[in-house]
């Protein structure tokens, strides 16, 4: 039970609070102590159950809360959650993922039309009852026919880090039961895949039946789809559907390789094996016309007899890996110990957690060179943004701390900004003070559903003010929740390009913007891409290695990464950037 699961419930709480229009003062004590939990810097699972009895120093947390926070630390669940849950249908939950639905108009819809399923809230919309309630509209119902649509697209998927989070539970649980050797996880979840179907887990055991025992009784279980001695499958009280396989020994590389996938990859191999006189299955390596079994001892052999080098998962899309592959011309992936710093991270002065000092030394942990602080700017008020008099204050606070000699923390930090593109493309903030950082993002925060054309100008007219190192978070999404801009990517490229500006590979879990596609294009083109955290609390930093996990997927290797270059390395870059290009002066 880490911080955030405990912020989420409290969250949910106030969600269902606000669905039943319950007191407003009291929706709003759980959400503010659902944020100070999620930025709290001290796990409270290991608080409860250590120190307990002392008082919880965090804002807006009382003894009522405290004694909630212990209650979900320590069982897992809080009555209060519980007995909300079971006042009302659980299908009013999938309301909120609608973009566009928040509690209050979840339960204006529910009081007044007695619905409660997402197939009943679409036939509402369509027939048009929604926007004859009080406080909605022909637009707002359509923007809630549109949220349905992109929500049916991405029915069942669940953000990577999720299912990380499932498997590790079902990690632990299985590899104690002692009939089981091996156990490994393949399917999208190898492949590093920016969201998972579900999860396919592979294990060599001597004996199945205590195997699917063990498998089938996991506490997370909700229901057993199917169970049998080689195959069984679950549903867990998330949602998500595991399979376990078992095989044996001699069969495990080969089922590795095949239920890792991607399917396409796999058609693709098996050609390939053909036309060497072999067939690959699940089962094994068999040498051709004589179907015999030809041992292998691990995924390595079933490529070579291909004449290929072993392919990294993140790359098994058939997107030319295997014939990079077969010419000996695979990338050499980026790995996170090649990245030296992090350069689009929050303080306390906008909407962060940490102190720019808390945000140095969790960099020091992390043997970073360099940390960028990156507030927002004055248009996002919602963050507390930097003005211009804010930013030059807090641009002599970093060269105070870089100039002391006794300060505790080696990392060297960057004067930076996050600064908004207004819906114009023009900057937030003026041009010659931002001209006096060492790094500048620029990003959009508002005005997302503008047409192609005009998005695209945007953007690009952002880029092209010579101050600007870095476009954040490119395309905007949320996964499973909001979909891209409408971009002309070809054109943020050529614009990239020409002006000199990165691209960021955000890695936050939920964003992992760019995607994979995007990356490759970056590379193609020689965009550099910069990956990093957006830490708005001490826990993000790490956020950085499933941007990682993205940029493999993305092909891109450390020379494609802006932030595997030392300081001095990076500060030409930056410089360099900025040259006004000829003619265009
Ligand atoms: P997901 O679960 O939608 O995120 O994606 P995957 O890739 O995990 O897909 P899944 O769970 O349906 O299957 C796991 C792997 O098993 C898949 O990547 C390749 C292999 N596989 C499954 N069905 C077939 C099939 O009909 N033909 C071939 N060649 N491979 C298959
Ligand atoms: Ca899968
Ligand atoms: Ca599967
Ligand atoms: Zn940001």
């Amino acid at each position: 039970m880490n911080n955030s699961r405990i912020a989420s419930i409290f969250s949910q709480i106030a969600d269902l609070l606000e669905i039943q229009d319950e007191n407003p003062f009291r929706i709003r004590s759980y959400r503010r102590a659902a944020q100070a939990i999620e930025s709290c810097a001290e796990d409270l699972a290991s608080w409860a159950l250590h120190r307990g009895d002392q008082p919880l120093h965090l804002p807006g947390i009382g003894s009522g809360m405290s004694q909630k926070i212990r209650e979900i630390a320590t069982e897992g669940r809080c009555r209060e959650h519980q007995d909300l849950l079971g006042r009302l249908p659980s299908g009013l939950l999938d309301f909120l993922r609608v973009p566009g639905l928040g509690p209050r108009k979840t339960g204006l819809i529910y009081r007044e039309l007695g619905i409660s399923t997402l197939a009943q809230l679409e036939r509402a919309a369509r027939e048009g009852k929604l926007q004859a309630l009080p406080g909605m509209g022909a637009k707002s119902e359509s923007k809630i026919l549109r949220g349905i649509e992109d929500l049916k697209k991405v029915a069942g998927r669940v953000l990577w880090i999720e299912a990380e989070q499932e498997i590790q539970e079902i990690r632990t649980r299985m590899t104690a039961c002692p009939e089981i050797q091996t156990l490994e996880v393949a399917g999208s979840f190898r492949r590093r895949r920016d969201t998972v179907g579900d999860i396919d887990i592979l294990a060599i055991g001597s004996i199945a039946e205590p195997v699917m025992e063990t498998f089938c009784s996991l506490p997370a279980v909700k229901e057993v789809l199917a169970r049998g001695t080689t195959r069984s499958s679950i549903r867990l009280e998330s949602g998500l559907q595991v399979d376990l396989r078992l095989v044996p020994p001699e069969s495990f590389p080969a089922a590795l390789q095949y239920f890792t996938g991607s399917q396409a990859h796999n058609v693709a191999l098996r050609e390939r094996a053909k036309r060497s006189g072999y067939k690959i299955n699940e089962y094994g390596l068999f040498r051709e016309p004589e179907d015999a079994p030809c041992p292998i001892a691990g995924e390595e052999d079933l490529y070579r007899i291909c004449g290929m080098d072993w392919i990294p998962p993140e790359l098994r899309e058939n997107r030319g890996e295997l014939e990079a592959s077969a010419a000996g011309r695979l990338p050499k992936l980026v790995e996170w110990q090649d990245i030296r710093g992090d350069l689009h991270n929050h303080t306390r002065d906008s909407d962060g957690a940490c102190t720019m000092e808390e945000l140095a030394l969790w960099a020091d942990c992390r043997g970073y060179e360099y940390l960028a602080i990156t507030d927002h700017s004055k248009s996002l008020t919602v963050a507390h943004g930097l003005d211009e008099r804010r930013l030059l204050r807090q641009m002599e606070e970093i060269d105070r701390w870089n100039a002391r000699a006794d300060k505790p923390f080696r990392v060297r930090l960057l004067k930076g900004c996050e600064v908004d593109i207004k819906a114009d493309g023009s900057l937030d903030l003026d041009p010659e003070v931002l001209s006096r950082l060492d790094l500048v993002i620029a990003s959009v925060h508002s005005h997302m559903s503008m047409p192609r054309d005009e998005m695209t100008e945007r953007i690009v007219r952002a880029m092209s003010y010579g101050c600007v190192h870095l476009l954040a978070h490119p395309t905007g999404r949320i996964l499973l929740q909001r979909e891209p801009f409408d971009l002309d990517m070809e054109k943020i490229f050529g614009a990239a390009l020409r002006w000199g500006v990165a691209l960021e590979l955000n890695a936050f879990p939920a964003r992992l913007d760019l995607d994979d596609i995007h990356c490759r294009m970056a590379k193609e083109k020689g965009v550099k891409v910069a990956i990093n955290s957006d830490t708005h609390a001490a826990e993000h930093f790490h956020f950085l290695r499933y941007g990682v996990f993205q940029a493999r997927r993305g092909w891109l290797e450390k020379g494609d990464v802006l932030n595997t270059q030392s300081l001095d390395e990076l500060r030409a870059t930056l410089r360099q950037g900025k040259r006004i290009p000829a003619g265009l002066a």
